[in-house]
């Protein structure tokens, strides 16, 4: 027996895990590692599952390729061959564009993801670049790109330090947190009003972290923004503001607010306007207050505004870049000032015209791409831990298109309901035989603080790391060849970031020689020689070797003020009110007098569930883990439904059994997204199938400046249904 400890990799809590590993390698346990310090022993269901995910005899070990409907293992060398001949072969004949590539969302946590994401892309060459952000945060990047000038200035809520916390839109109790790593949330909410604060949450359902506040009020489904400018309007009537950092456009602010009074609000979202009047002057006059939202105002119409104006609250009530309010983590790793000043729609799809932004094309219009012929048409894709079929919105039109394609490839351990369109799949090894180190979550910590965990297993012989597959595909892009050898890709790549780092005023290694601090940089893979370099350049002088040292992670201390070193506007102020905002507070002032429709669709997260890969995991799913239809039990009884409910848009319709609820708001039905597994090879998830929510989301509705996928807020029918397969209806 031997113990490891690791970062949990499954989702945004980056908890300390504790294995216990027999002698052969197999997990006998996972727990908690009490000496974390930022998690502090907390584990929960999926993070205690790992091993029996990573042992799931349904995962692929060797690399596969279709020929025709039959698979066939494959060696490595015949797969890359094959990638290259596919891959260039469209090149050659269509040009660059017609490769699309989709980095999904492990790829955020990986660091084989992290790391060669952005050079494969590059090396493709093409504008068709997409990724899980657009169908996710990329409103928040875009909001704090035009507040800020950095669209990676995002703050989280000082959770253990706040006396006042408002959530909308998140449910961390269930999620554990998002863009914010903060272990045990449920404990850290429970904490808080121990100490006397209180906790507001506002969700068109009633969800466990609303039962962990002090007040839930329902929202309408995608109208948040009306709900904040109520907020805003209030603060600013009332003269209730405290603007602590500088600020330009207040006058600006002022006008646009006008409209949105709290009475001309509430019958739009359903919050009442004594309630919004009063949440404002909480806000107000709380010691110290924090507005957090995440995936539910994201993934809704006016996605961006709303993530303006929750930071436009933040700063107008004082409680942006203080403690107890929103603040920026200072992370061990350097952060390069891309992005910076914050520029977006440098070019635009080529279909529907939706801006670039961070380098990236909407998910929504991918469809687009793959169908709509001439030139730059996509005829080949490379996808990297991801299923769209399951994951976009109209998913199942992307499904047949994607089978279409002259060639696809994808990096995935799991023949899903994507991969299994591919014609060559390359499986990643296990999760514990890769170095772990959460670049990206580790800039969103609620304190600062670092871990590195070093791979628990070997990789078998030939058997290449997730880093060298990704290398390979990007050389073999570059047109290097099958043959080429990953290393040279690492060594180019520490090239540039330390010519990078040692050019950045501040450095602590400003002006000296790369190449020698290439020769003092230790790691055992390109990643970790990355990830060496990029803590040397960090500010906190760390390195690998200290974060071997501390098996259990190092605690950085609390969170400082450091909206200064975020800042990259041009004048150096936050701008209140960026005019790219205007044409969407127009149409929102619109919508006031639209009248909402009848019922819409959202969606919701499960404890026990990742987005679309642990259904075949036999001990998270079944029990309350269910694709079930929320309903409230009075639209239950008006559309006279039974156990099923056929649910249609204008995109397709499923069958789906029927939950009622008094936790949802009437006039509003949920269904989670990420199933929809009937017919799958990987076993357990087919036998508790589910339905693909995205079979009802609209890939021709986004957010318009952002282009995000909008998935709650779905217009719907509901009607009575036949369990499907019983023969009637
Ligand atoms: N209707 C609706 N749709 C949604 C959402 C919603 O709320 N409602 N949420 C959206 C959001 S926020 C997101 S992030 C997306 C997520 O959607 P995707 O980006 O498609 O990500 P996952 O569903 O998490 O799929 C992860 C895939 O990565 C593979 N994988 C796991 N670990 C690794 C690894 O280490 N390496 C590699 N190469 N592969 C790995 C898994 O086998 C799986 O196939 O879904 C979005 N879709
Ligand atoms: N257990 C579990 N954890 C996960 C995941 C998972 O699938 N399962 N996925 C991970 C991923 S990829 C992400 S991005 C994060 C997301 O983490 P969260 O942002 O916390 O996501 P959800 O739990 O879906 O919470 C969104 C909430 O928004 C509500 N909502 C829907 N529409 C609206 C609206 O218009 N207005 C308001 N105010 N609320 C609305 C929903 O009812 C839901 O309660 O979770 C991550 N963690
Ligand atoms: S909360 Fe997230 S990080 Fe923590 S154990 Fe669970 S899945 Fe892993
Ligand atoms: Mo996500």
């Amino acid at each position: 027996m031997r113990t490891a400890y690791r970062t949990c990799p499954i989702c945004d809590a980056v908890c300390g895990l504790r294995l216990t590993l027999e002698g052969n390698g197999k997990v006998r346990s996972v727990k908690g590692d009490s000496d974390d310090p930022l998690s502090h022993g907390y584990i929960c269901p999926k993070g205690a599952s790992l091993g029996v995910l990573d042992e799931d005899p349904d995962r692929l070990r060797v690399p596969m390729i279709r020929e025709g409907d039959r698979w066939r293992e494959a060696g490595w060398e015949e797969a890359f061959e094959t990638v290259e001949r596919g891959l260039m072969g469209v090149v050659e004949a269509h040009g660059r564009d017609a490769v699309a590539t989709y980095f999904g969302n492990p790829t955020f946590h990986t660091m084989g993801g992290i790391f060669y994401r952005g050079p494969l892309a590059q090396a493709l060459g093409t504008r068709n670049v997409y990724s899980a952000s657009t169908i996710d945060q990329i409103p928040k990047h875009v909001a704090c790109g035009l507040l800020f000038g950095n669209a990676l200035a995002i703050s989280v809520p000082d959770v253990d330090r706040t006396d006042h916390l408002f959530i909308l839109g998140a449910n961390p109790a269930e999620s554990h947190g998002s863009l914010f790593a903060a272990p045990d949330l449920p404990g850290r909410l429970r904490a808080l009003r121990r100490r006397g604060g209180k906790i507001v949450v506002a969700d068109p359902r009633r969800t466990r972290t609303a039962e962990l506040a002090d007040e839930h009020l329902f929202v309408r489904p995608g109208t948040d923004a009306c709900l904040l400018f109520g907020i805003v309007h209030t603060l600013l009537a009332e003269n209730l503001t405290a603007v602590k950092v500088e600020v330009e456009g207040l006058q600006e602010l002022t006008r646009l607010a006008a409209a949105f009074t709290p009475r001309a609000v509430a019958p739009v979202c359903g919050v009442p306007a004594e309630a919004i009047m009063r949440l404002a002057r909480e806000l107000a006059a709380a010691p110290t207050a924090a507005v957090y939202t995440r995936v539910g105002t994201c993934t809704a119409d006016f996605g961006t505004v709303t993530q303006w104006l929750v930071d436009v609250i933040n700063i107008l009530t004082g409680n942006l870049d203080r403690p107890g309010g929103v603040m920026f983590t200072k992370p061990a790793t350097v952060e390069l000032p891309m992005g910076r000043p914050f520029a977006m729609g440098r070019w635009h799809s080529r279909v529907r015209g939706l801006p670039e932004v961070l380098g990236e094309l909407p998910v929504a219009t991918l469809v687009d791409e793959l169908e709509t012929p001439g030139e730059g048409q996509v005829r080949a894709m490379v996808t990297v831990a991801g299923n769209l079929v399951l994951s976009a919105p109209n998913g199942p039109r992307l499904g047949r298109a994607l089978q279409d394609l002259e060639f696809m490839v994808c990096v995935d351990p799991y023949l899903n309901e994507t991969t299994r369109l591919a014609h060559v799949v390359l499986p990643p090894p296990r999760t514990l035989q890769m170095p772990h180190y959460d670049l990206l979550l580790l800039t969103v910590t609620v304190r600062n603080y670092t871990r590195f965990s070093p791979p628990v297993l070997p990789l078998e012989a030939g058997q290449p790391s997730e880093a060298e597959i990704m290398a390979k595909l990007a050389l073999i892009a570059a047109g290097k060849g099958a043959q080429a050898d990953p290393a040279d890709l690492d060594e180019l790549m520490l090239g540039e970031l330390l010519t990078a780092g040692t050019q950045m005023p501040g450095s602590p290694v400003m002006g000296r020689d790369p190449g020698e601090l290439r020769a003092e940089l230790e790691g055992d893979s390109g990643p970790e020689l990355l990830l060496d370099a990029m803590l040397r350049l960090g500010p906190y002088g760390l390195s690998l070797a200290d974060l071997r040292a501390n098996p259990h992670g190092i605690d950085l201390g609390p969170l400082e003020p450091r909206l200064e070193e975020m800042l990259g506007t041009d004048s150096g102020r936050v701008r209140l009110a960026p005019p790219e905002l205007t044409s969407e507070i127009t149409r929102l002032r619109e919508r006031l007098d639209a009248p909402p429709a009848d019922m819409v669709l959202i969606g919701r997260r499960q404890l026990r569930s990742n987005n679309s890969w642990l259904h075949n995991v036999p001990t998270l799913v079944g029990g309350s883990n269910r694709c079930t239809l929320h309903v409230n039990p009075a639209d239950v009884a008006e559309l006279g439904l039974g156990n099923h409910a056929r649910v249609r848009s204008a995109t397709g319709e499923v069958v789906a059994p029927v939950e009622a609820t008094e936790a949802i708001m009437p006039g509003v039905v949920s269904l989670p997204h990420g199933w929809g597994h009937a017919g799958s090879v990987q076993r357990v998830a087919a036998a508790h199938a589910g339905v693909n929510a995205n079979t009802l989301t609209d890939d021709s509705v986004v957010d318009p400046l952002s282009g995000n996928a909008v998935f709650n807020g779905v217009p719907v029918t509901v009607a009575p249904a036949a369990e499907p397969g019983s023969g009637d209806g």
